[in-house]
């Protein structure tokens, strides 16, 4: 452990699955796992937090098969391509210690030695595998766990499973599970225990398959060449490769195993609250000391889904709202072990009302004041009133208060406390009226300690919002030229005003507000480009499955016919009129419906083909007779058609097969 600090902490997230790119819903989780990570840092503690990407699975290479590259070059790509998990990390300010990839060489072999000594403790054996197999989640489940036949976890279609595989001995492990979940804290939010013990161990718990043979993609068992290791055993132990467990590449595991926390989604409670402690049981390895089980943001109300079209991306939103702003919402909105509900006016709301008229206002009020009646420099001395022993007493409440709330992982309500502070700020400075007492010099000094008493409620709530908007708060406090050790934790001291001396800065509006309304029609602009963006750049009708025999494809006549006039049907959008010279010395009429895609002007003078043997028909009372030949095509979801045009060298009437 270090000199001087508070001890070790171990903070994790998930690992993602890198099948796809992140959305609002997996920044979430990591947004909050930082937070927490720099709250600690800020206390004191020497932490390690850890995140990475679970890269192996059914799904992986299924979906490097389908884009025709292998699957360790499917995931390179979205783990270290631009704008892929590393890059958006970077951007969202996640400070992460270690990033591990479940593809790393140590975290594979540190894998095998895992499932050989849980098979030689007798706790993995071999048998066969019957059962349903959800492949989205890769998840097994018995015919008693799905719901209405479906995956309890995505509701979609499983599929029936057998083949010989290894096992894991869960059902041994019941019992101490159970009383693991009902007896400590290991899992909170408490209603997710009463969920775990009602839905999956009081129905019982049974064996797990732990070794798949239907595809390669994953962790070769070592001792039995063509089983590769279940994904969630590979996943789930990365928490301790990582630290250096069975390898050699890091040696961090006896100063952080325990873990303080996992931080994890609602639908991977069960992995970490039953499987993994009962594959730690097995290995009479110590426990984490908590899983939190944080709820799921939906969009619009509905679950994000890429089939839905309705995932949110962070990338857009950073760019668009700034990093802190976003980072904020998330976090301030959403109560961590709930569902949210995410919408674009509720984001937009948020950064108007806290972030500009509250937050920003009252530093920019603070500083422009401090500005203008003392040249930014506010010197000792002043003249106290009782109203300022209000501030510092809210100000050791709201600190309190915050620090209750974090260590419960409850974001929202720690931010609403330092809000508390800078809210009560705000009523202040109306309070007080800064603007009268400035003018006359009998109040000058009563007028000192009001803007520093402001300075001082602004510094304590930029601590408070540390963790959570890094830059925002780093750039407030330089505004106010605060000391690097006014920054610390232990500064969260109210200080007298008169004994404490500023010299402040007027910045660029932290949080300019938005026109909601404006804002919102350029997000659907930006939503549409981005579902067309999305759209094949070239699709082509599937080909006919029904054969044509020869002679019958003999019998159509296709002939060279030159544009001698073209109009526009009247009444009609849809329909062009040409006069053809067919060769025959009589003109040929035909309709077609092409009028969107060309100018009868333009083709005057074309020579196309023509089917000429169809019997005539009239359109908008008029005769047709024939057909015009045309390709036709899809790009980016918009219908393209182009009329066959030949060389002009051919006559008309020319016969064509
Ligand atoms: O589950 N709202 O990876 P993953 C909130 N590889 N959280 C969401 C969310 C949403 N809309 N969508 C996803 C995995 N998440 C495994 C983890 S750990 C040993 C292995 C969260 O990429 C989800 O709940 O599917 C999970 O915690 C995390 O994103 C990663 O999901």
């Amino acid at each position: 452990m270090c000199q001087n600090c508070k001890g070790n902490y171990y903070i994790t997230t998930p690992i993602y699955y890198p099948s796809a790119n992140l959305h609002i819903g997996h920044a979430y989780c990591t947004v909050a796992t930082d937070a927490m990570a720099r709250y600690k840092r800020l206390q004191g503690y020497n932490v390690k937090f850890l995140t990475g990407t679970d890269e192996h699975g059914q799904k992986i290479e299924d979906k490097a098969k389908e884009a025709g590259i292998t699957p360790q070059q499917f995931v390179d790509n979205i783990v270290l391509g631009e704008k892929g998990v590393l890059d958006l990390w970077k951007l969202m300010n996640i400070s992460y210690d270690r990033f591990i990839r479940t593809t790393d060489d140590y975290h594979v072999a540190a894998i095998q030695k895992i499932f050989k000594r849980m098979y030689e403790n007798g706790d993995i054996y071999k048998g066969s595998y019957k059962g349903k197999y959800c492949k989205p989640c890769e998840s097994f489940w018995t015919e008693s766990q799905l719901v209405d036949g479906k995956c309890p976890d995505c509701g979609r279609e499983v599929m029936d499973a057998e083949e010989e595989a290894y096992f894991f001995r869960l059902s041994k492990y019941a019992d101490r599970i159970q009383d693991l979940l009902e007896n400590t804290d290991f899992l909170e939010p408490r209603s997710r225990v009463n969920e775990m013990v009602n839905n999956f161990i009081k129905p019982g718990l049974e064996d797990l398959c732990v070794s798949r043979t239907s595809f390669t993609w994953g962790v070769p068992v070592d001792f039995d060449p063509g089983h590769v290791v279940y994904v969630w055993i590979d996943a789930l132990f990365n928490y301790m490769t990582a630290l250096g467990f069975e390898n050699d590449k890091y040696d961090d595991l006896s100063a952080f195993w325990p873990a303080d926390v996992h931080f994890v989604g609602k639908e991977i409670v069960r992995f970490h609250s039953i499987i993994w402690p009962a594959m730690l049981m097995s290995l009479d390895l110590p426990l984490p000391k908590k899983v939190y089980g944080h709820g799921w943001l939906n969009f619009n109300g509905e679950k994000m889904s890429k089939s839905r079209g309705n995932v949110v991306d962070p990338y857009l939103l950073s760019e668009r709202f700034g990093v802190d702003a976003l980072r904020f919402f998330l976090l301030r909105t959403f109560p961590f072990g709930s569902d949210g509900n995410f919408t674009n006016e509720l984001l937009i709301n948020t950064i108007n009302v806290d972030l500009a008229n509250v937050l920003g206002n009252l530093v920019s009020r603070t500083t422009a004041m401090a500005q203008k009646y003392f040249d930014s420099d506010l010197t000792l001395g002043g003249e106290a009133a009782e109203l300022d022993a209000e501030l510092k007493a809210l100000s050791d409440e709201v600190v309190a208060n915050y620090t209750r709330h974090m260590d419960a992982f409850q974001f929202s309500l720690g931010l609403n406390e330092a809000f508390r502070l800078i809210g009560r700020a705000n009523k202040y400075i109306d309070e007080t009226a800064p603007w009268v007492l400035a003018k006359s010099e009998d109040t000058k000094a009563r007028l000192l300690s009001v803007l520093k008493n402001l300075c001082e409620c602004i510094r304590i709530a930029a601590i408070l919002i540390t963790p959570v908007m890094p830059d925002t708060a780093e750039s407030i406090l330089n505004q106010l030229n605060v000391p690097a050790e006014g920054r610390v934790w232990d500064a969260l001291v109210y200080e007298s005003a008169e004994e404490k001396a500023w010299k402040t800065t007027v910045g660029a509006a932290l949080f300019p507000r938005i026109d909601m309304e404006k804002e919102l029609a350029a997000l659907e602009e930006l939503k549409a480009q981005a579902a067309k963006a999305a759209l094949p750049a070239i699709e082509i009708e599937p080909y006919s499955e029904e054969t044509v025999d020869f002679d019958t494809f003999c019998k159509s006549d296709f002939r060279a016919v030159k544009v001698k006039d073209c109009v526009p049907v009247k009444k009609s959008d849809k329909l062009l009129q040409f006069t053809l010279d067919d060769g025959t010395g009589t003109d040929r009429q035909i309709l077609s419906g092409i009028a969107k895609f060309y100018k009868p002007e333009e083709l005057i003078g074309k020579t196309l083909v023509a089917i000429v043997n169809l019997p005539p028909r009239k359109m908008m009372g008029r005769e047709s007779c024939g057909m015009l030949l045309s390709a036709v095509h899809t790009e980016k979801g918009e219908e393209k058609l182009n009329l066959i045009m030949i060389d002009d060298a051919i006559p008309a009437g020319a016969r064509l097969g």
